[in-house]
């Protein structure tokens, strides 16, 4: 029998269920599609954000149900799941690990890309409206969910997740259209709008309010608590060509600058400047549910509600801004130690391991850190390791900086692992280790540049 037959008849011939999610915005997502199934069919469920499947959280999730539901995660944990739950299915889109008899509906096993055409939300997706086509109206969901996995990076969703848009805009729940593609069309004034902009960093503009006022002025844009939303069209082309003129100044690569525009999606029964009127931002919240540990909150608020528990996750997305500004102000008050070819903010315990890395890359933008140098920034994680966030500038790779390879070599003589791209990387090192990690990746950095 077929994956996608096998995985409708477990839920058609089942009841008891426990819906089982990754927590980022695509795992809620996909939970709130599995959970919304069954609540249409009035079967009895419960569901479980968590952020990984390791033998403690399986103890905690057996007795929640009769049958299991795993979405967007699951595949890579098959013999887990089958030492633990006698009744399963799984819905995903990572690399599969192991074969089983249980109803498995995987992107890769039905030969779609599940790292950029169809998310764990779209899979999910695909069962539901397997289910019953009067779940079209869920593809919304799927599509927020392949936003919040970034499955739009080159500029608009492609292959499979064409198709669930297209599923979207014929049950009328989503529009889509070119626009700038920044966080917060909808959802922040214009000067937070741009002072929020990290993708990609803007020096000068990003964490810095007066900047971007100035920069608004300067184009003979007003703010007054307008939003990017209230624009005129002439002032929102106005504003992205400024954009790009500005970011070309700063070295910033033209491919980079050409994914500031592209398609955005907007789910069209939700209210103008709300956080889940546009994917993106919709995603965004969710992913502040889930880093905070609060993953039911975000598959409440995925599944429509738009009261008390639409306020917490409005609450969870304002406390992870506060902790993004307390960082940057953490960071401009101790300062930064000057290394010859580096700059190090050491932040031990207080600037979580979890934003260290885009707290590093917006000290550019607040200018605590001038453009000349790399920045490596350090804090603790939950093991007592030390977390290596390093960011670096556009106009510093174009010189021949490359980040993920500094600190993959940087690691080899301390013990630790790391690496990534040219501009942002990251590694783990063992804490004893830091003033020689330091030596040795400002060495590499010396070399690299000159
Ligand atoms: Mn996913």
């Amino acid at each position: 029998m077929d994956a996608l037959q096998s995985v409708v008849d477990f839920i058609k011939d089942n009841d008891d269920f426990c819906v089982v999610c990754h927590f980022d915005a695509d795992g809620l997502c996909a939970g709130s599609i599995a959970s919304l199934v069954l609540e249409r069919l009035g079967k009895k469920h419960s569901f479980f954000p968590t952020k990984q499947l390791d033998s403690e959280r399986v103890q905690k999730i057996r007795g929640m149900g009769k049958h299991y539901w795993f979405v967007d995660f699951g595949s890579g944990q098959v013999p887990v799941l089958e030492e633990n739950f006698d009744s399963f299915a799984i819905c995903d889109h990572h690399e599969t690990l192991g074969e089983t008899d249980r109803p498995h509906l995987n992107a890769h096993l039905i030969g779609l890309d599940g790292a950029k055409e169809i998310s764990g939300a779209g899979v999910t997706y695909l069962a539901a409206k397997a289910v019953d086509p009067a779940n079209a109206d869920l593809s919304a969901l799927a599509v927020v969910g392949a936003v919040g996995d970034m499955q739009d990076a080159s500029g608009a969703l492609e292959g499979k997740n064409r198709e669930l848009l297209q599923d979207a805009v014929e049950a009328g729940v989503m529009e889509y259209g070119q626009d700038i593609r920044l966080f917060g069309r909808h959802s922040r004034p214009l000067v937070q709008f741009l002072s929020y902009a990290t993708d990609p960093i803007f020096p000068g503009l990003t964490a810095n309010e007066a900047g971007c006022l100035a920069f608004l002025k300067g184009i003979g844009i007003e703010p007054d608590n307008r939003y990017y939303v209230d624009l005129s069209e002439d002032d929102r082309k106005r504003l992205i060509s400024a954009l790009v003129v500005y970011g070309r100044r700063n070295n910033i690569p033209p491919f980079i600058l050409k994914q500031l525009v592209g398609e955005v999606y907007e789910l069209t029964r939700e209210e103008n400047k709300t956080f889940v009127k546009d994917a993106k931002d919709f995603a965004t919240l969710l992913n502040a549910c889930g880093r905070h540990d609060a993953g039911e909150v975000g598959v409440r608020v995925a599944m429509g509600d738009r009261g008390e528990w639409y306020a917490k996750a409005r609450t969870l997305l304002q406390n992870h801004r506060r902790l993004l500004r307390e960082g940057i102000e953490f960071a401009s008050q101790k300062g930064v130690e000057v290394h010859t070819n580096c700059y190090v903010l050491d932040a031990g315990h207080s600037i979580q391991d979890s934003i260290i890395g885009v707290i590093a890359g917006m000290l550019y933008g607040a200018q605590v850190i001038q453009q000349d140098k790399p920045i490596i920034a350090f804090s603790f994680d939950e093991a007592g390791r030390l977390k290596v966030s390093a960011r670096a500038t556009w106009s510093l790779v174009r010189r021949g900086l490359h980040l993920g390879r500094a600190l993959k070599r940087a690691c080899e003589g301390v013990g630790g692992e790391g690496g990534g791209h040219s501009i942002a990387a990251g590694a783990r090192i063992p804490p004893e280790k830091r003033d020689e990690f330091i030596r040795v990746f400002d060495a590499i950095v010396g070399e690299q540049l000159s």
